[in-house]
């Protein structure tokens, strides 16, 4: 007799991400997509939690992880290094980047670093209700055309905008904003990009490698032949030297913040709506 024991294979779902700054929705978003079933485990070899749901959008079923919020993608905290190599490493096929509209420069600034990952990112715009409450006015169109991806505006706490970010994720794009650096660190890029032997993910490694970032050093880059490695710490050094006194990452990291903040500033109105309420009620009692 044989023993027919059918195993079936395990579906292959596609894995997209939740990344954001701290306190912006993240986790109440990802309670809504995924309802009730939802595993907490530690990110392996750290104490790192990350929670894992399936969502279901109309025609498939996509494995949704949440992750503990972050400020930037260069890691300085154990919580970014973990979000940095879920992006890098588990084959994610797009990132949803939940923003505070109250703040969209320090959630641009994270944008800019997924670009640079070259990863699809569809953009949730959460919070809309206390940017309104202050009169923060976003062109949404505006930003959406800016960066290429798609952008849902949303009042989590009020469930309002949730299952348009079901229908979205399958239109999410890399975002096409592009951090002009100086000339030495783009120069230094270019030779950085010859001898990755993936050019996939190549200018934010790079990017990371001049910056000095040891932590990507170990795993991903274990690819590259040794001599070629001791070349890019030759790299490193000779865009250090160039940079004068200050370390080169917080050049790079300025030049993202510059774009963030122009772009952040382009699509942005602040209507005073409260406070022209406060002069208008002012004018009535001085007429009096
Ligand atoms: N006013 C307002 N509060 C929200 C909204 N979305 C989330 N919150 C609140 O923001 C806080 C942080 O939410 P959480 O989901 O834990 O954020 P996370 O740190 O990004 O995971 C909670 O108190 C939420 O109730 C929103 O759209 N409007
Ligand atoms: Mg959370």
């Amino acid at each position: 007799m044989h023993n027919h024991i059918k195993t079936k294979p395990l579906p292959h779902l596609k894995k997209v991400v939740l990344i954001g700054n701290p306190n912006v929705g993240k986790s109440l978003i990802f309670g809504y997509l995924t309802g009730r079933y939802a595993t907490v485990s530690n990110y392996p070899g750290t104490t790192v939690e990350i929670t894992l749901g399936d969502l279901k959008t109309g025609s498939e079923t996509i494995s949704l992880i949440d992750t503990p919020g972050i400020n930037s993608l260069t890691p300085i905290s154990e919580d970014e290094r973990v979000v940095r190599d879920i992006l890098l490493k588990e084959n994610i096929s797009s990132v949803i980047q939940v923003m505070d509209a109250k703040n969209l420069e320090r959630g641009l600034y994270i944008t800019t670093q997924v670009a640079e990952m070259g990863l699809p990112t569809l953009i949730v715009l959460n919070m809309m209700d206390e940017a309104q409450a202050r009169g923060v006015d976003i062109n949404i169109a505006a930003l959406s055309k800016r960066l290429g991806v798609p952008i849902v505006p949303t009042i989590a706490i009020q469930r309002k905008g949730i299952e348009r970010i079901k229908k979205e994720i399958q239109n999410s794009c890399i975002p096409q904003v592009w951090v002009p650096y100086s000339q030495t660190v783009e120069e230094s890029l270019d030779e950085i990009e010859e001898i990755m032997p993936n050019p996939h993910f190549s200018r934010f490694i790079g990017l990371s490698i001049l910056s000095g970032d040891r932590s990507l050093k170990e795993n991903l880059i274990s690819s590259i032949p040794k001599n070629k490695l001791s070349f890019l710490d030759q790299l490193h050094h000779f865009s250090q030297l160039s940079s004068k006194e200050y370390p080169i990452s917080y050049f790079i990291g300025l030049k993202r913040l510059e774009l963030a903040k122009d772009i952040a500033q382009k699509v942005s109105a602040t209507s005073f709506k409260s406070g022209s309420q406060v002069l208008e009620t002012l004018g009535r009692i001085l007429r009096l």
